[in-house]
């Protein structure tokens, strides 16, 4: 699963995918810093299960402090845009490419209005970061509608002439794009199309369908950014109104505290709520002041920099995932090399025992008899449906390699 950060030029989307990823990448305050897109590993921040069995962990695929595991998730932080990039304007759709694998959007919104639709820098208050969330959902949907008008006359036609399904003919159409059948079968049935009649769909009957199913296969969440800045409290209120989800955020101050964190100047995890100074004789005046200033204009305010919660409300809420902690030994919840806990899965809800078998180990799924969940100690079969937090034991024929 990828999550895609994106957004209109020069909002802090890569001021975000550092302060995530700590990759050192271009941030500039001016539009259209960022030209090839980041990736980067970020991390997911869950209550690991650690606590609750009473036993000391030893991660191997991710990391736990303080009864906090931090789960690695892949982040892309994609170019700005402007309105018109469909049709080239800016950037063009060089973004839009780039979002085509994604299955979650966080977009990054000035909420301060201190950069103007074009990216450029202007006053706080004086543009409305709503109409950036507007262009952009527009922008998407017009991205898809060239891609799907190409041959729309065709396909439509093909659809109901040879009464081939136009369900089918927009899948392969738009494949590659992240989108799967469920999501266009969804789409059609919300936007009341007759399915056996594509020719009578309007040019804007495609497009407001495309409008939902951008918003059915890549879900968005919107990290209101800037929340230092004067007037973005109020536009936090008028974004929520769009009917995303809006998480108030500071990047520019995780990105401090992190790589202050980093240098062991301060004791902070990615969406702590606080932090407390370690090293103060090796902080400058300046630095202190920062420091103070994130206390007071963001965390004390805000409680978090919205970074991790982000992140988090992505792969959570938007795509629902779960976390799996897979062992075989049952009474020390370890693996064959006696490390506890040493892994954690996320995987999409709805996944069987057996489906997890395989996403371990292909052999561990092929001769998979049966597993033993942690917590009961019951014996469950492979169309058991895995739940968050789980710890689980898998019986097979095979071994792991
Ligand atoms: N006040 C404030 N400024 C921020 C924050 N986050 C980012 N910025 C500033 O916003 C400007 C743009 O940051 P970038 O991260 O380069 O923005 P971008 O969206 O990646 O821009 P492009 O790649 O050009 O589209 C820089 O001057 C950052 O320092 C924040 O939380 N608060
Ligand atoms: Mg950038």
């Amino acid at each position: 699963m990828l999550v895609g950060i994106v957004g209109k030029t020069n909002t802090g989307k890569s001021t975000f995918f550092t302060a995530a990823t700590l990759i050192p990448v271009a941030i500039a305050s001016y539009p259209f810093t960022t030209i090839k897109p980041n990736r980067g590993i970020g991390y997911l921040r869950t209550n690991c299960v650690c606590r609750e069995f009473n036993v000391k962990d030893q991660p191997v695929n991710s990391s736990c402090v303080d009864g906090i595991r931090l789960i690695p998730v892949e982040l892309i932080d994609c170019a700005g845009l402007v309105p018109g990039a469909w049709q080239g304007r800016g950037l063009g759709n060089q973004f839009l490419d780039e979002i085509r694998k994604a299955d979650a959007l966080i977009q990054i919104v000035d909420a301060a209005g201190a950069t103007d639709i074009e990216g450029r820098l202007c006053e706080p208050g004086t543009h409305d970061p709503v109409k950036d969330v507007e262009f952009l959902d527009r922008e998407i949907a017009m991205w898809l509608f060239q891609i799907v008008k190409k041959d729309w006359e065709k396909i439509s036609r093909r659809a109901e002439g040879a009464k081939e399904d136009i369900i089918t003919l927009l899948e392969d159409r738009l494949s590659g794009l992240a989108i799967k059948r469920s999501h266009i079968v969804q789409a059609v049935k919300k936007c009341d199309l007759d399915k056996d009649k594509p020719t009578s769909w309007t040019d804007d009957n495609l497009i407001s369908f495309l409008h939902i199913l951008r918003a059915i296969s890549k879900p968005m969440i919107i990290a209101a950014n800037k929340i230092d800045l004067p007037h973005a409290e109020e536009n936090v209120e008028r974004l929520r109104k769009t009917g995303y989800t809006v998480v108030p955020c500071c990047a520019e101050a995780e990105m401090a505290l992190r790589r202050a964190a980093e240098k062991g100047l301060v004791s902070y995890k990615p969406g702590d709520t606080s932090f407390s100074v370690l090293r103060p004789q090796a902080l400058t005046a300046e630095q202190k002041r920062g420091l103070e200033a994130i206390r007071e204009k963001v965390l004390t305010r805000w409680k978090t920099t919205g970074v991790q919660d982000s992140i988090n409300i992505a792969y959570f809420n938007l795509l629902n995932m779960i976390t799996v902690y897979p062992v075989e030994d049952l009474d020390k919840l370890a693996d064959h090399k006696g490390r506890t806990l040493p892994d954690v899965y996320l995987v999409p809800p709805g996944t069987t025992a057996r489906q997890f078998a395989y996403v371990i180990h292909t052999e561990l799924g092929e001769g998979f008899l049966y597993a033993i969940e942690a917590r009961s100690k019951m014996k469950v079969g492979e169309e058991y449906l895995l739940k968050d937090r789980d710890v689980i034991s898998i019986i097979s024929t095979r071994k792991r390699a």
